[in-house]
């Protein structure tokens, strides 16, 4: 796949890339179809393959990894399908375009800003945000608003236990979460395709509640970029969106937070977005999913009212008009 042209102003690409990294990439390019075949389309010489490709991410093991509650007994899907197949619009609107383009995210330093009601605000690094919480396994189903749905053993603990360490103040009725904001490195930020950056929000009864998850990690190891590292959350009653990546900011408040679909679309995306069978999304049902990595022609599946998780979540929602709060 590689010509070799024997000129004398040819640098190998083993010249100007550490060879670890080199090998690696070699690796990878044997590994990677699509990648290979996309350096084969528009790439000529070794060097500029070597500087043009996405690096290796490293896929670092994750220490000290408790099995935690809540786990289905579903089987999870692969690794390459939960990585490959991935929505995180600053980075294209393709599904595979995360896992191509996401290594220009810059996920260390990273910090994380915790503002409003709240006793301890405060600009605080990753690793003291961390550092106190023992982290866990749930393997748990993931229900896009697009009708697939996969399952995933994340890594991570209760964003309830981060919540408390910052004191929320009696006005906290909700949380707002921001995802970092770096158009250089986050190139879907340049276009206008969402109101950036992208924000979610969640009720604080919601927030506390023991599935809300703060996700470090998927398969026992760091979450790759194009999952929203270096830190995100799952919400697994919720539809995929409310499941921010990349969170750089977490703020409380007193008010429903305006959240980044709501804002662009708020006829298709609402506050709520509990997975609900009988509310259709204004284009299309919301009845059926199809489960990714069981074939694209596949029986769909019936969706469960909050994604199967009714009896730890039916009781926030007692008296609520699901229709209206959708
Ligand atoms: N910052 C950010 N977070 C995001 C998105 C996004 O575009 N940007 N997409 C959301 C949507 S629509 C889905 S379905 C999930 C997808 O998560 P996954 O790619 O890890 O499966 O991320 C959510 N979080
Ligand atoms: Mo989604």
């Amino acid at each position: 796949m590689l010509i070799k042209t024997k000129n004398k102003n040819d640098i190998q690409s083993s010249e100007i890339t550490d060879p670890e990294i080199y090998k690696q990439r070699r690796e990878f390019i044997k590994q990677s179809g699509q990648f290979a075949l996309a350096a084969a389309g528009t790439l000529a010489a070794p060097e500029l393959l070597a500087g043009t490709l996405p690096p290796i991410a490293p896929r670092a093991k994750i220490e000290g990894v408790i099995k935690g509650p809540y786990s289905t007994d579903q089987k999870p899907n692969k690794y390459k399908d939960i990585t490959n197949y991935c929505n995180f619009y600053e980075f294209g609107t393709g599904k595979r375009d995360p896992a191509a383009n996401a290594h220009t995210l810059k996920t260390s330093p990273w910090q994380v800003a915790i503002e409003g009601e709240v006793e301890k605000p405060g600009v605080y690094n990753l690793e003291d945000i961390l550092k106190p919480h023992t982290f866990e396994e749930r393997i748990y189903r993931f229900r896009c608003v697009e009708a697939w749905s996969m399952v995933v053993p994340w890594v991570g603990f209760p964003l309830a236990d981060l919540i408390k360490r910052f004191k929320p103040t009696s006005k906290a009725k909700y949380v707002e979460f921001t995802t970092l904001f770096d158009p250089e490195n986050m190139p879907g930020q340049r276009r206008r395709i969402l109101s950036w950056p992208y924000k979610e929000g969640l009720r604080m009864d919601e927030a506390m509640n023991p599935l809300t998850m703060m996700v470090v990690g998927l398969y026992g190891e760091v979450l790759p970029n194009q999952n929203g590292a270096p830190l995100r959350l799952i919400v697994p009653w919720k539809y995929g969106f409310k499941s921010i990546k990349s969170i750089a900011k977490i703020r409380f408040t007193e008010t429903q937070p305006a959240t980044a679909w709501n804002t662009s679309a708020p006829r298709e995306y609402g506050f709520y977005s509990n997975v609900n069978p009988e509310v259709s999304h204004p284009r299309w049902s919301q009845a059926k999913e199809r489960v990714l990595g069981s074939g694209f022609f596949a029986k769909k599946v019936e969706t469960k009212i909050y994604n199967g998780y009714a009896e730890q979540v039916a009781g926030l929602y007692t008296g609520m008009d699901l229709r209206k709060f959708y």
